[in-house]
């Protein structure tokens, strides 16, 4: 039998029983845009031209990933798990980017859910447009916490000083790409605030984050203040030039047992954080197999780290990443493969098209 749980906002982990959770959904979604270093910096070269204003994703590939997402909550709701779903916005319309990926606008801390501070303009009304009911349903609880981000101003400053910004590089809408962006210079500055929240995960009173080409150290101490009392953000090392969220690099498949990406970063740097020195850490062994249908327009191979726990056995994994199911098999798990190819194509997986609310004992 599932316990309801006695709030509306609970959780302090990523692997915890899950009782409740946010799942996005893909319809009406359009590529992003921003800058075309920023494209350069975060974005596989072979897509770059596809982020343009208004250039929607094709019908019949959205319609496919919607119905995945379908199954998906079928799957949790048979796990006996509280589904909310966004409103649906026309995405065109709004010029903005996708519901399919809460996990970038919004991290769960405790009873606490904060809004990220995103770098990217075309993602700043995505929580506020498709997220909002959501949101006022949740603060119905008196113990639950809604952090709202700040409104922005002026969303070029966080550019200004970075190699490649306003350079005439965009052809007829197009990014044509010719620099990239250097090795440990990020396509932000550090002018206002900046994170996503995917950057971002749970490890109980500890919040481990990165650095990234969104994610900047006042956005870090933005989180700091926001997170309740008694939790902390610390911040791993990556060796990673193009990050972009922390949840295809290090996955906690349950207490004290992490996977981690070896080419984003190290064993080394993840024994720096107190919180790992009794964890099993292991680098995950295989590379991710090429995949060209359909294209993973915005991610790498590595997003078959990008699973979602429903308890600290039970994982869901893309049901193609067979070799990546066995491993985790070997590791004691137990993977649930749901097909989400068409979600991939468009920006992320599991962890990405979700927003953990409630799990239990946290
Ligand atoms: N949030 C998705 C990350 C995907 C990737 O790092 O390739």
């Amino acid at each position: 039998m599932v316990s309801v749980p006695t709030h509306l906002v609970s959780a302090d982990t990523e692997w915890s029983p899950l009782r409740s959770v946010i799942v996005g959904h893909a319809a009406d979604s359009c590529f992003p845009t921003a800058p075309p270093h920023m494209i350069k910096a975060t974005m596989p070269e072979e897509h770059f031209a596809s982020f343009r204003p208004k250039n929607r994703f094709p019908a019949s590939l959205l319609d496919r990933a919607d119905a995945e997402v379908r199954q998906f909550v079928q799957i949790l709701r048979d796990h006996g798990v509280l589904v909310y779903r966004p409103k649906a916005i026309d995405w065109f319309a709004e010029g903005g980017y996708t519901a399919a990926m809460p996990r970038d606008g919004l991290i769960t801390v405790g009873n606490t859910v904060i809004e990220a501070c995103f770098a990217w303009e075309c993602r700043h009304r995505e929580i506020e447009l498709g997220f909002s009911e959501i949101l006022a349903d949740l603060e119905k609880d008196p113990v639950v916490r809604v952090v709202r981000a700040p409104k922005v101003e002026r969303p070029d400053a966080l550019y200004e000083g970075i190699r490649g910004f306003g350079q005439k590089d965009a052809v007829n809408g197009e990014v044509n790409g010719t620099h990239t962006v250097h090795s440990h210079e990020w396509a932000i500055n550090n002018a206002r605030p900046a994170f996503d929240a995917a950057d971002f995960l749970r490890f109980g009173k500890t919040i481990v984050g990165q650095l990234s080409n969104v994610t900047n150290q006042k956005g870090v101490d933005y989180l700091r203040s926001a997170v309740p009392e008694g939790y902390s953000v610390e911040l791993l090392d990556v060796t990673d030039e193009h990050a972009m969220h922390i949840d295809a690099t290090i996955l906690p498949l349950r207490q004290r047992l992490l996977i981690y990406n070896p080419e984003r970063v190290s064993k080394r740097a993840l024994q720096k954080l107190d919180l790992f020195k009794d964890w099993e850490l292991h680098a995950y062994p295989y590379q991710p197999a090429p995949r060209e249908n359909p294209p993973r327009y915005m991610t790498s191979g590595w997003l078959l780290m990008n699973v979602f726990s429903l308890d600290e056995k039970k994982v869901v994994v893309e049901a193609g990443d067979v070799e990546f199911a066995e491993y985790i098999r070997k590791l004691g798990m137990e993977p649930i493969p749901c097909p989400f190819q068409h979600v991939n194509s468009i920006g992320g997986s599991f962890h990405c098209t979700t927003v953990d609310l409630v799990r239990q004992g946290t």
